[in-house]
């Protein structure tokens, strides 16, 4: 009779016994070096997994262009009962696949709140048919002080990090609407801007260098520009600054087509805390000089609050003054 607990012939069954000695001892030594072998088991088959079920390339519920208008206000009750999904903070990913990117939207805010229904209204059911694993930041300037969007953006950026694990930051305007849901809320290899045929300029970029409205960086792109400067208090130039910053750094702007690129903008009277800023000459004529100290890396704010409301996360912050 055979010691061996098998009764197959000799050497297939010392190759078998052997096998298993193997993989017993790889499985022991698993347990032991990653000292909670189960969750590193666990988050190993479900990275495997998520990469297997990756969300299509084209999304499929897409229906491109769309019928924008500003006429009909919208209750955040209604966009909430329109939008069942949406989670607390504005939070949304598709749940029959892993999205291809995690998005932070941060949106500059001071006492705009009609702007910000229709803002939600339209854009949450886009974001969700781009299959996209995204959060709502709405950064409302605290107190009565000059308007500063590039500093928001700098602010958004750096709460929204704090919340998750996001890859890529769509910088958006809150009265700027896509009429097109091919427009993607994501990041590509170059920067991207994103409003590029506004009805306000008759559908046609202004400028070749126009970097304003709605853009979107991926984290490596946004640090490698020091992100926007802290220094453009009032209307202007922060978005010229920023296009400075990403040529300097040897990157260039990248657009959808003019058709697809279009969006829609909400009329309205220019602020007393916002007016044009007379130093944004100046401060361009220094962005070369300053862009390395001015902006992440100089960043200084106090958070007044951090309210994670049904569609969106609202963070108040303090920025000082000019
Ligand atoms: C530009 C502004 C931008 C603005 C666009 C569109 C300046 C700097 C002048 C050298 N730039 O003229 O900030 O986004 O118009 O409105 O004012």
């Amino acid at each position: 009779m055979s010691v061996w607990p098998c009764n197959l012939k000799g050497a297939t069954c010392t190759l078998l016994f052997c096998l298993c000695a193997v993989n017993l001892t790889l499985a022991m030594f698993y347990v032991l070096l990653f000292k909670d072998g189960q969750a590193f088991a666990t988050s190993f088959w479900e990275h495997l997994e998520a990469e297997t079920n990756l969300c299509p390339k084209i999304p499929p519920h897409l229906v491109g262009h769309l019928r924008i208008e500003f006429n009909s206000p919208v209750s955040m009750e209604f966009i909430q009962k329109e939008n069942p999904e949406v989670k607390e903070g504005g939070r949304w990913w598709p749940r029959n696949c892993t999205a291809r990117q995690k998005v932070a939207i941060i949106i500059p805010f001071r006492d705009r709140e009609s702007h910000l229904r229709y803002w939600l209204h339209y854009l949450h059911p886009i974001l969700q048919r781009q299959q996209l694993d995204y959060g709502i930041y709405v950064i409302n300037q605290y107190g009565e002080t000059t308007f500063n969007r590039g500093m928001l953006m700098n602010v958004g950026y750096a709460e929204a990090r704090k919340q998750y694990d996001y890859e890529c930051f769509v910088f958006s305007d809150v009265d700027i609407v896509p009429m097109d849901d091919r427009n993607f809320y994501k990041c590509y290899s170059q920067p991207r801007h994103l409003s590029v045929a506004l009805d306000k300029f008759g559908f046609q970029l202004p400028y070749a260098q126009m970097f304003g409205g709605v853009t979107a960086l991926s984290l490596k792109q946004f640090e490698k520009i020091n992100g926007y400067s802290n220094n453009y208090w009032g209307w202007g130039g922060e978005d010229d600054d920023v296009y400075i910053r990403l040529s300097m750094r040897g990157m260039f702007i990248s657009r959808p087509d003019s058709q697809t690129g279009r969006c829609r903008m909400i009329k309205h009277q220019s602020e007393s805390l916002n007016t044009p800023n007379p130093k944004r000459f100046d401060n361009l004529q220094l962005t070369i000089r300053t862009f390395k100290s001015d902006g992440l890396n100089s960043l200084q704010y106090h958070v007044v609050s951090v309210e994670k409301n049904p569609l969106y996360t609202n963070v108040t912050v303090d920025i000082g003054r000019t």
